[in-house]
């Protein structure tokens, strides 16, 4: 399986499957536990300054002998050292996200970084192409934390027509299904965020695993459309207060203010009602806390389900 799959190929890796590198989530344990198991591990950098995101990559290292990425998170105050981290360290993956980042690309392509950007649209697909990605997950806005505006059924299948690199799909996969579905759209592998969270791995607070497994279809929100900071998660406390604010015509510099510190409030001191749930609409689908390796297992078996429904559908 997965034999000629150019994704596998190019990343040495067993199954198409990268855990979507997420800020106070993706940590060491996780990452490894992923790239154990067949998949892609990827440590969420986050807002991480360089010597703590050192010290994540060389845990990681300790726990695992397979290839795993990192994350940049374009917004944070450290880009810049971080992206040189990842340049001396001679990380062999790396994603981004929240961003554009063309001007940190021919560095990391010179010193034989695999450099795979997340991208909302075509046109950023397309741009991005040009510049030497080796490849573009593109997510939708089914998607938990940073969000853009198109869904994943619209978006992958427009961008995998617009590239000629492989194409990740993101956002609101959560299953076999879901994996099969974005083969057929012309995906090349999947990312995935939510199903990992819940995974007994995941270091995130028991609080936090515990308000994912309740949540229903509809539990999600996006707050911070105005600020241009548009983010996902389950509504709260947090998010009432922020969308009564947003909707009263707050200042972006208010809300920002606002939503400042809540992910790792919620995250690591598991305040679910005052932090920031981030997390995607396929939380509703959720209901159990189970080992990476299980996971892993189950989702692969659950493509082969699903290419069987599509089977008897065509019948
Ligand atoms: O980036 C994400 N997900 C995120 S970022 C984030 S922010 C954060 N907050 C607190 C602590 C730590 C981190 C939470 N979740 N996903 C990737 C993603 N990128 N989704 C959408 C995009 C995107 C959107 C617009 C990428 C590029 C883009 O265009 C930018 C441009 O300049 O054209």
């Amino acid at each position: 399986m997965f034999k000629d799959n150019k994704i596998c190929q190019m990343l040495g890796i067993k199954y198409p499957v990268f855990q979507g590198g997420m800020a106070w989530l993706g940590t060491a344990e996780l990452v490894a536990a992923v790239s154990n198991a067949g998949g892609l591990g990827i440590i969420g950098a986050g807002h991480m300054p360089p010597d703590v995101l050192k010290a994540e990559i060389e845990k990681t290292k300790a726990l695992t002998d397979k290839p795993f990425g990192v994350n940049i998170m374009l917004m944070s105050p450290f880009v810049k050292e971080v992206m040189q981290l990842m340049v001396d360290e001679k990380i062999p993956v790396v994603t981004t996200g929240a961003g554009n980042p063309a001007e940190y690309i021919p560095a990391m392509k010179a010193n034989g970084t695999k450099v795979i950007p997340v991208v909302a649209s075509v046109a950023l697909a397309k741009r991005l192409v040009r510049t030497g990605v080796d490849a573009v997950i593109a997510e939708g806005t089914e998607s938990g934390g940073h969000v853009g505006e198109l869904t994943t059924m619209a978006l992958v299948p427009q961008v995998v027509d617009a590239v000629d690199v492989p194409v990740i799909a993101a956002g609101g996969i959560g299953d076999g299904r879901g994996i099969a579905a974005a083969f057929a759209l012309g995906a090349q592998a999947v990312q995935m965020g939510t199903r990992f969270v819940v995974s007994e791995e995941c270091i995130a607070h028991e609080n936090y695993k515990s308000l994912v497994l309740k949540a229903k279809d509809r539990s999600t929100v996006v707050t911070g459309r105005s600020t241009g900071h548009p983010s996902r998660c389950l509504q709260n406390k947090l998010t009432r207060t922020f969308l009564e604010r947003e909707m009263a015509g707050a200042s972006t510099e208010e809300l920002d203010k606002l939503s400042a510190g809540t992910l790792r409030l919620a995250a690591r001191e598991g305040d679910v009602e005052r932090g920031s749930v981030m997390i995607g609409q396929i939380s509703g689908m959720m209901n159990e806390i189970k080992p990476v390796a299980d996971i892993m297992e189950e989702l692969i078996a659950g493509i082969g389900k699903a290419e069987a429904a599509i089977g008897k559908a065509c019948l």
